[in-house]
């Protein structure tokens, strides 16, 4: 048995002098936290209820307001940082000069709130950009095309916490062992198969989405007129599960435009770039309905974009729909 993020990050150290491996452990340990309250929140919320406090009688703090927190001190107090972008905070954070180092980490402390209160699986997202040594970090290090992103994977909390990695290089899966309390190497250079027999997306918003051509491609999967099966429909609601989903057995996810989300419901820097980086370098593609999703360049933070990311095939096919209506 491989000792997969032991030896990963000892990897990583000979190639960077320490800096790189230095900061992926303080997410891992992140990722360890969060995974710790998640699997504790409904005990934790029967304690609260009792009177909105805890065992120590402090006040229960939200899951995703908590991660937030233990994602901003894991990474600050790396001394490998310089900005952060978190999904809860509006402000970038600009790492005091004492503890900078020279990567910004763009990241969702948990996504897929709406799936916190019944246990369903929910996720921490996490891109990581690297500004050049000596110069003063700014904003314009992170309003980057996601091409540029030197890593980027995720952390599913679900029936087995698997964290999914990628730093350019392919991409590799480790599953938490609770009772080493280690990240094992559990799905090595995860290829997406070219086609997959599934779809997923939030089929509910289908009278408002922008455009013909997410209608098509659905329509398509569910009444093919080429011979092949209808192809399944698997929608959680929780980004991190459905594209976990989507990169082990293939398949395409989509989240378009709509009337009530002009520009898409997702953020480019945490959610489309990080997601989208692991689907190319697993051997997929990401579009936005114009262009590579990873050669955007986001003029805000939280910048929203349509996306639509999974199997080579399935991709292409949605790419030749937005191709033909011009
Ligand atoms: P969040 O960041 O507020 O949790 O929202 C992002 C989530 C994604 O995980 C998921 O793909 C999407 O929202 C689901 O949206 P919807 O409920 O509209 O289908
Ligand atoms: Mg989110």
């Amino acid at each position: 048995m491989e000792f997969g993020l032991v030896m990963y990050t000892a990897h990583t150290i000979r190639k960077s002098r320490g800096d790189f491996a230095i900061l992926l452990s303080h997410i891992v340990l992140g990722c360890k936290f969060v995974c710790t309250a998640v699997n504790k929140a409904g005990l934790a919320k029967l304690i609260g209820l009792a009177g909105e406090t805890n065992v120590q009688g402090e006040e229960q703090k939200k899951l995703d307001v908590l991660s937030n927190e233990v994602f901003i001190k894991a990474l600050v107090s790396s001394g490998r940082t310089c900005i952060l972008v978190s999904e809860e905070d509006e402000e970038a954070t600009f790492v005091e000069p004492a503890l900078r180092g020279k990567y910004c980490v763009v990241f969702d402390p948990l996504d897929g709130s709406s799936n916190i209160d019944c246990g369903v699986s929910i996720g921490t997202i996490v891109g990581i950009y690297a500004v050049k040594d000596g110069v003063d970090p700014k904003i314009e290090d992170v309003l980057q095309p996601g091409k540029n992103m030197v890593a980027a994977g995720y952390c599913k909390y679900g029936s087995s916490c698997t964290l999914v990695l990628s730093t350019g290089k392919g991409v590799n899966g480790f599953t938490l062992d609770p009772s080493l309390g280690e990240f094992i190497l559990t799905h090595p250079d995860i290829k997406i198969p070219i086609k997959g027999k599934s779809y997923s997306v939030n089929e509910g918003n289908a009278e408002n989405w922008d455009g013909q051509q997410q209608s098509m491609y659905v329509e398509k999967c569910k009444y093919p007129q080429d011979g092949s099966p209808a192809k399944s429909l698997r929608y959680i609601g929780s980004m991190v599960a459905d594209v976990h989903r989507t990169l082990l057995y293939g398949g395409f996810f989509l989240y378009p435009a709509d009337k009530k989300s002009p520009n898409g419901k997702l953020r480019v820097l945490y959610e489309v770039f990080a997601m989208s980086y692991l689907m190319e370098q697993a051997g997929g593609q990401a579009f936005t309905g114009k262009q590579r999703a990873l050669d955007l360049l986001p003029t805000k933070i939280h910048e929203r974009s349509p996306i639509f990311l999974g199997s080579y095939d399935d991709v292409e096919e949605i790419k030749a729909l937005y191709a033909a209506e011009g």
